[in-house]
């Protein structure tokens, strides 16, 4: 059985050349490239990525076959953070650890970047060659992708958790919120790896409800590592309100219970997963590690 590690030795170089090759293919001012590029090698986890990867080989297929959704996917996610990290946003100077985009591009630019990134991701569905995905199969891969980023999605869940700064949320808010701005792209990347296996539509049910729960788990571990780093920042007992203007999972539940709660989607995802009865090892191991992540 392959390990979580080889898996991930194996497949997130694939998606980073894949990502510095499309950048490298485009016909653009340098400068737009440098900053698009200057992103996607910023560093990431790569999880939206692997989570395709891992969907392909659930069904036993080739995961490379997945190459270019992948690479789309991450573009796409990568733009969310350039521009929730701008001026009239976030306006955050570091993004894992090193300079924000617009901090070395300028902001204009950064859009742009951002921009570009999007709209590419597109492209690259849109491209994928017919012996791989069949020309209905891109068509409902770019409609779900672009749900999943959109209005209706990560966009929309953007807007909300803006609407919520400064106000005690219900939970049904905070999910509303963290399902869509975080978990809908997570979502996507199980679905598509689903579309290119031509799953049944039983299956492909199922797997939406396996990302429902990772796609929260993940971001209440988001949360409580946020929590935990702003303890150890500042000094304060873990548990105790942390003069944050957002809710968050630890903020409405506390620490125990987030934690719980992370726990319950974790366990949740596994238990939805086996009644795929697909060969789901490196999906069970990267929800362990969506549980555990420490970055
Ligand atoms: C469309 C502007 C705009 C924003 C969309 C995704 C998003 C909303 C904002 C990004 C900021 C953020 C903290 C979102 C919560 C989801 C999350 C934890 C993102 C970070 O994802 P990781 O951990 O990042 O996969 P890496 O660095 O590994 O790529």
């Amino acid at each position: 059985m392959k390990s979580l590690d080889q898996f991930i030795n194996q497949y997130k170089p694939l998606v980073e050349s894949r990502l510095k090759s499309a950048i490298a293919e485009l016909e653009a001012p340098k400068a737009l490239k440098d900053s698009m590029l200057y992103s996607l090698e910023a560093g990431g986890k790569r999880i939206r990525p692997l989570l395709l990867f891992a969907t392909l080989e659930a069904f036993k297929c080739k995961p490379e076959i997945g190459l270019d959704a992948a690479a789309a996917i991450e573009m796409v996610h990568t733009y969310s953070l350039i521009h929730d990290d701008l001026p009239s946003m976030d306006d955050d100077d570091l993004r894992r650890g090193k300079p924000t985009n617009h901090k070395i591009y300028g902001e204009a630019t950064a859009i742009l970047a951002g921009d570009a990134l999007l709209t590419h991701s597109f492209k690259m569905i849109g491209n994928i060659s017919p012996e791989t995905a069949s020309a209905d199969t891109k068509l409902v891969l770019i409609n779900k992708l672009s749900e999943a980023s959109g209005a209706e999605g990560m966009v929309g869940g953007q807007v909300a958790d803006m609407e919520g700064e400064g106000k005690q949320l219900s939970l049904k808010e905070l999910e509303y919120i963290h399902i869509n701005k975080t978990g809908r792209l997570l979502t996507y990347s199980v679905l598509a790896g689903a579309e290119l296996a031509e799953a049944s539509e039983q299956v492909k049910d199922k797997l939406q409800v396996f990302a429902y729960h990772i796609g929260l788990a993940f971001q209440i571990r988001d949360d409580i590592l946020d929590l935990e780093g702003t303890v150890e920042q500042i000094g304060k007992p873990v548990g105790s309100d942390t003069d944050n203007d957002k809710s968050t999972y630890p903020s409405l539940l506390t620490l125990e219970g987030a934690k719980k709660a992370l726990q319950n989607h974790i366990d949740h995802a596994k238990q939805e997963l086996v009644t795929t009865n697909l060969n789901t090892s490196i999906l069970e191991q990267i929800t362990d590690l969506i549980g555990l992540r420490t970055s």
